[in-house]
Formats: C-alpha cells, structure tokens, sequence
C-alpha cells in the first residue's frame, strides 16, 4: 500500500497534474512456468573464422563456416569428438549491449543456437562477445545499422549468403534508441526521426524482408521487444508523461520523414518518439500474426522484460537519474530486472515450448507491474523484480487497436518502400 501511494505522488509530480483513472483492465491470461535455459556445455570451435561483412563493403564471408540445423541435408561436423550440429540460427538485433547482448550470451551458451549478432558496431560487438565469453564458433557479428534502410538490406543479403540455403529460425528486433533530452530531432539516413526510424522503420523492413525465408523453417519465431511504457495500461505508461499516442497517424501519413518528426505529426517531442515506437513495434507483431502466422506457422511475439534502469538506454539521461533510477526501480516500483535475468527472459520467450504461442506480448510477474495485477487485491503482487514467473499480458486498448494497427502497417510499408 504504502509503495502504491508512494508511485502515484510521485508520478503525479512527474505528470505535473492529479493522476487519471487508468484504462486497465485483465492482467494476467495465462500463467506458465519459467523453463531455465541451462543446456550443454560443450562447444565446439568451427576450424574457419568467422568473417563479418559491412553495409556497403564487398562481402567477405567465409563460405566454409558451415551451420548445421535440422533441415540441413549435410552431415553434422565432428571435431574433436564433439558434434556440432542441430543448432538453430538466431539473429538478434542490438546485440552489442544491454538485453540484446544479454539474451545472445544466453542463447549462445545453451550449445542450441548460432547467434547472429547484427550490430551497428562491429569491432564493438566483437569485443564484447569476447568479453561475455561466447563460445567460438555459437556466433559471428554482423553490420546492421537500423538508421538506414539500405544497410537493412545489405545485412539480409549478406546474411543470406551467409548461411546459405539454410532457412533462419528466431530473429529477435532488439535494438533501440531514447533520445528524451534532444530538443530537436535527429534523422536517420532517410529522413526519419531517430528513434522512430531505428525502433520501428528499421526494424519494419528487416522483419518484412526476412518473412518468406523464415516460412521455410520449422519452428520459427519472431519477437520484438516492447515496453510497459508503450502501454498506457500500466502505472509506467500511463501515469508518467509523456503517454504514447499515435492520435490518427497524421505524421506517417505525411510520409513519416523531415521535418516531420512525430508519429501524430505534432512538434518533436523525444519521450513520447521513443514510447510510439514501442506502439508501433508492439501493433507490427500483432499484425503480422494476424497476417501471416496461420498461413507461415511463423510464432510471433512481443515481451515487456522488466526495468533493465542498468543499460544504456538511458544515457542521454543526467547522472543523478541514471544512479537514482535503478534504486527508485528496485526499492519503491518493484520493476527492476538485472541485465542477466532480461537477457534470460528474452531467450525464454524464443526458446520455451511454453512460448510456442503466436500474437502474444509476454510478461513476468516482478517487474512487470500493471495496474490490474495491482488491483483486485489491493497489495502488490511479485514485485521484487526476479524470479517471475511468465504470464501473457494485456496490451492497451490503444495497442491492441486493429483499426490503427492496420493502419500503421499500410502506411509503414509505404514509409520504407515495400509498395
Ligand atoms: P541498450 O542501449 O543497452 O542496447 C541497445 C542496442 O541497440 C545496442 O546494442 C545499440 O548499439 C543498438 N542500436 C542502437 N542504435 C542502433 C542502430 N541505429 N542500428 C543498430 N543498432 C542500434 O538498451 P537496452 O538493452 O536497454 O534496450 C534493448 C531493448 O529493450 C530495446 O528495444 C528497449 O526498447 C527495450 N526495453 C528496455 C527497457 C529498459 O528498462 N532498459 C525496458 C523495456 C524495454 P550500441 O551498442 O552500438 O550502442
Ligand atoms: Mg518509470 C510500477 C511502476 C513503474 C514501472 C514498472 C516503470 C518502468 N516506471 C514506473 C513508475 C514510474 N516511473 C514513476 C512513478 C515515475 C515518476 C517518478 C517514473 C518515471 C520514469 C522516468 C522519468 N520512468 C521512466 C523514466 C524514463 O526516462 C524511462 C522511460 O520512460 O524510458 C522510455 C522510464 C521507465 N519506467 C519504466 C521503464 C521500463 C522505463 C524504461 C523505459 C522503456 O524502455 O520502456
């Protein structure tokens, strides 16, 4: 009790106005059990190095790193008594940090998965791979940088070749920017503003092009990571200003590009940018599922990982806030997560049988608050941060909107040049 009035003052001072009655309704659909992504230890080197290829360079791979996988028609290699084989290919995007890194160190150790980290630094993700000790041989670094359009589509053809006839399996859209203290708008190469651009329209393409090759594996899945603050459902979302909104999607009707920077068309406003991108990486699974999961067998799916207030996310933000916010997350919200334990709960949701589910936005009880798993009791409930326990969550009704979703998808494809 005490903790909910001290979240309510306090979001109403960051709001600068009495809190409103929040829209929320259900909180929990269903609840599974967490599976612990712990597999084999075992792992093998692959005798070539991997090569990594640039937007815009020649491609340099090395085609005698092979992958193995379940559809492959090739013997699985053997070195040194260990097989290497049956691995699935995952692609995760902003593997270079935070949850993206997180989840590729994860995915990497279990001896299951090839991890294609697709980074806008390559020698960056590199050495941080080297860093978390992934194995040699469970991943290689690939250029992908989401501000531009055209190296969307370099990384798809360079991957492409990369791995052959080989169908991906799991592509993960993870990487984000936050760009809340700029008073004016960045653009991406095509004239999108920043974090829209990297968030969604980046994303939006790289999803889109990489469709029909993931029809063609057995067991695939998609998920791109949402946010409790894209749902104004939430006591994240809802009571702390700005509120995503794509009003009537007056901005992406004007094309989306300079000057216009917002997803409403109304003045930049950095905050709210990054909170509609996350609407609209949220409606682009929803559509897809309703497009394309029945006929593709494709499982798509959106999560809220916690409140990982450790990462770079926030680094435009002053130190005070970036000190202040992890305590403020941990002791008074109950929402924080480690960076290990997001990083755990992202490989879940592409691993677990259990999230075999399509058009689903999974959360954790601990750190994944809604208003309604605050209600019907009145106490709080898994707040504490870890530990949860995986449940399917309620979106807002301006995120499960069919109407604006639909909408978005038309006018995104437009955007990126997919019409
Ligand atoms: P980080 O900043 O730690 O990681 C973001 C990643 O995206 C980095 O690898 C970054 O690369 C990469 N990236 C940024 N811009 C581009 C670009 N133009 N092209 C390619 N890659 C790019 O943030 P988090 O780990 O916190 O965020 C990961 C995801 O989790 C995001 O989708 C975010 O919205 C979501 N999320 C985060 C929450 C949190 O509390 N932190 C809460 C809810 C959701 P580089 O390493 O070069 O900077
Ligand atoms: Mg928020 C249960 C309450 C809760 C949760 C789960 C979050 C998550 N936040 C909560 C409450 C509050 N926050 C309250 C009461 C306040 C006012 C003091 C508050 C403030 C706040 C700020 C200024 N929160 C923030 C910011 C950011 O700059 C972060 C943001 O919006 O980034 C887009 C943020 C976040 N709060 C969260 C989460 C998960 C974030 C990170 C954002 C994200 O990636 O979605």
């Amino acid at each position: 009790m005490i903790r909910f009035v001290a979240i309510a003052y306090l979001a109403t001072l960051a709001r600068g106005f009495a809190p409103v009655s929040l829209q929320g309704k259900g909180f929990v659909s269903q609840v599974t059990t967490t599976t612990p992504l712990s597999e084999t230890t075992l792992y093998p080197r692959l005798a070539s190095s991997l090569a990594v290829v640039s937007s815009g360079e020649k491609s340099s791979i090395d085609q005698s790193t092979k992958i193995y996988g379940p559809e492959s028609k090739e013997t699985p290699k053997v070195l040194g008594g260990v097989k290497i084989g049956l691995r699935k290919l995952v692609v995760i995007t902003g593997a270079s940090s935070g949850l993206g890194l997180s989840c590729a160190e994860t995915l990497a150790k279990t001896g299951k998965y090839f991890v294609v980290m697709a980074c806008r630094d390559v020698e960056k993700g590199k050495r941080v791979a080297k860093e978390r000790g992934l194995p040699d041989g469970s991943y290689t670094v690939m250029k992908l940088e989401l501000a531009s359009l055209q190296s969307v589509r370099d990384f798809v053809a360079n991957l492409k070749a990369f791995k052959s006839a080989r169908p991906l399996t799991h592509l993960i859209c993870n990487a984000a920017v936050y760009k809340p203290t700029d008073p004016e708008p960045v653009w991406t190469d095509d004239g999108f503003e920043m974090s829209m651009g990297v968030n969604h329209f980046g994303h939006f393409l790289l999803v889109n092009l990489l469709l029909d090759d993931m029809s063609r594996a057995k067991g695939a899945r998609v998920c791109i990571v949402g946010s409790i603050t894209g749902n104004t459902n939430t006591v994240g979302g809802g009571l702390v200003y700005p509120q995503a909104n794509l009003g009537n999607l007056a901005g992406f009707e004007k094309g989306a590009t300079k000057p216009v920077a917002m997803a409403d068309g109304k003045p930049f406003f950095g905050a709210k940018a990054y909170k509609d991108s996350k609407v609209c990486n949220m409606m682009t699974v929803s559509e897809l599922h309703r497009r394309y999961h029945e006929d593709t067998g494709i499982v798509f799916s959106s999560m809220y990982p916690g409140c990982i207030a450790e990462t770079a996310l926030f680094r435009e933000k002053r130190q005070w806030f970036r000190k202040l916010f992890p305590v403020f997350m941990k002791y008074v919200t109950g929402g924080y997560v480690g960076e290990k334990e997001a990083g755990e709960r992202l490989a879940q949701v592409i691993d677990d049988p259990q999230c075999n589910k399509s058009g689903v936005y999974w959360s954790w009880n601990g750190g994944a608050q809604t208003v309604g798993r605050w209600a019907p009791d009145g106490k709080p409930r898994g707040a504490g941060g870890s530990g949860g326990e995986i449940f399917e969550n309620q979106q807002s009704d301006a995120v499960r909107d069919i109407e604006t979703a639909k909408k978005m998808w038309a006018l995104s494809k437009k955007a990126v040049g997919l019409t």
